[in-house]
């Protein structure tokens, strides 16, 4: 077993049974240009996550250990978008419209695809989800019981909506979850803040929350 120093308390994870998430590191969202910085965001507070979450994913695979990606995106004829998800934001840039590296988060775009320093190696799960959740309408479920994953090392972009949908749905499913502040990112800060705040609240009520180098050092 390992230990990190962690919020509300220390948290313990069984290596051999711990999965690394990385939820949507998409040009989509965190290329200058792009997408999320057309809406007006400042992409900067989603880019300082991907040096230490390089590190992170580096030593994680060093150590042997399981490493799934996830990808927000849907199909090229829209048929996996609620209409409710479809007319939300701004009317001139909505999924699917064409945006500066192609359809704004459609599937096989290059937009919708990892940002290059992160792109997953042979053999690592990305898992496609058209939802905010990393298990809603996904084979994730199906894969973490096959691989007798019980914990989950959470991290990745944006900290208030598809890290948080993930956790809360994780946690609800029996998973321990660890979500880390250096290597999750909200264009908000105070989201991010109160994102975290919110996870390690009430003794963990959605989970624990720390720093990527102490899991690395857990892991090494
Ligand atoms: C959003 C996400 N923010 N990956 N997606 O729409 O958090």
């Amino acid at each position: 077993m390992s230990t990190v120093d962690a919020r509300p308390g220390p948290f313990t994870f069984d290596p051999n049974h711990t999965a690394l998430i990385v939820i949507d590191m998409q040009r989509d969202f965190l290329l200058p240009g792009g997408f999320g910085e057309s809406l007006g965001n400042d992409v900067s507070q989603l880019r300082r996550t991907i040096e230490p979450l390089a590190a992170l994913i580096g030593a994680w695979r060093a150590a042997g250990l399981p490493v799934i990606h996830t990808r927000e995106g849907h199909l090229p004829d829209l048929s996996d978008c609620p209409p409710a998800k479809l007319s939300r934001g701004a009317p001139s840039m909505r999924i699917g419209d064409p945006g500066a590296f192609g359809r704004i988060l459609i599937r096989g775009e290059y937009g919708h695809d990892i940002v290059d320093e992160l792109q997953p190696i042979a053999g690592e799960m990305v898992i496609d989800k058209p939802g905010k959740g990393a298990f809603y309408a996904t084979e994730l479920s199906d894969i973490l019981e096959k691989s007798e994953i019980s914990s989950l090392i959470v991290t990745g972009v944006t900290t208030e909506v598809c890290v948080h949908t993930t956790v809360r749905e994780a946690n609800d499913r029996g998973y321990e979850c660890l979500v880390l502040e250096d290597c999750v990112g909200s264009y908000f800060p105070e989201f991010q803040q109160v994102g975290l705040k919110m996870i390690a609240a009430q003794g963990g009520i959605f989970g624990w929350v720390a720093e990527s180098p102490s899991v690395i050092a857990a892991i090494s």
